[in-house]
């Protein structure tokens, strides 16, 4: 069974995530999203509107999702590639290059963005500013 990892925040849900996430099932039998927790999000600078609970529940919703587990720090990934028994580390292209050490680990493949949509784009409307 090829098993396929993903990471994201994946906050104010939308169709370019659900893009990444059936492009990155086809890559393999299994894939498990990484889901950065609040405290993560502290970490990254980003605000998530939906809480882990909820953005968790959002995703496990989704066909292409096999796993969810929480994403607590940038160190955990290569632990995670070993833990779970890996055979992808999949990313858009936003991230290209920057995870390029995995490849000691699985393969990694970075899927180009969605483009026009982002939770940023979104919350920008809502408010008007854009
Ligand atoms: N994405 C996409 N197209 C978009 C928006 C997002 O393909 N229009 C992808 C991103 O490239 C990422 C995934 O959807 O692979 C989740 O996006 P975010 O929730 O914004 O993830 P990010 O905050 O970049 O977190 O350790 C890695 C980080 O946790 C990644």
């Amino acid at each position: 069974m090829k098993k396929v990892i993903t990471y994201g925040t994946f906050d104010l849900l939308h169709y370019g995530h659900i893009l990444l996430l059936q492009r990155a099932k086809e890559l393999g039998d299994h894939l498990t999203v990484a889901l950065s927790t609040d405290g993560f999000n502290d970490i990254k600078g980003k605000h998530a509107y939906f809480s882990y609970e909820k953005r968790k529940m959002m995703l496990e919703a989704i066909k292409y999702v096999d796993t969810v587990i929480p994403e607590r720090n940038w160190e955990q990934k290569k632990h995670d590639i070993v833990d779970y028994d890996i055979d992808i580390f999949v990313m858009g292209d936003d991230w290209r290059g920057k995870f390029d050490e995995l490849s000691a680990h699985c393969e990694v493949i970075y899927l180009e963005r969605t483009p026009d949509i982002s939770t940023t784009s979104i919350k920008d409307n809502l408010s008007g500013i854009s």
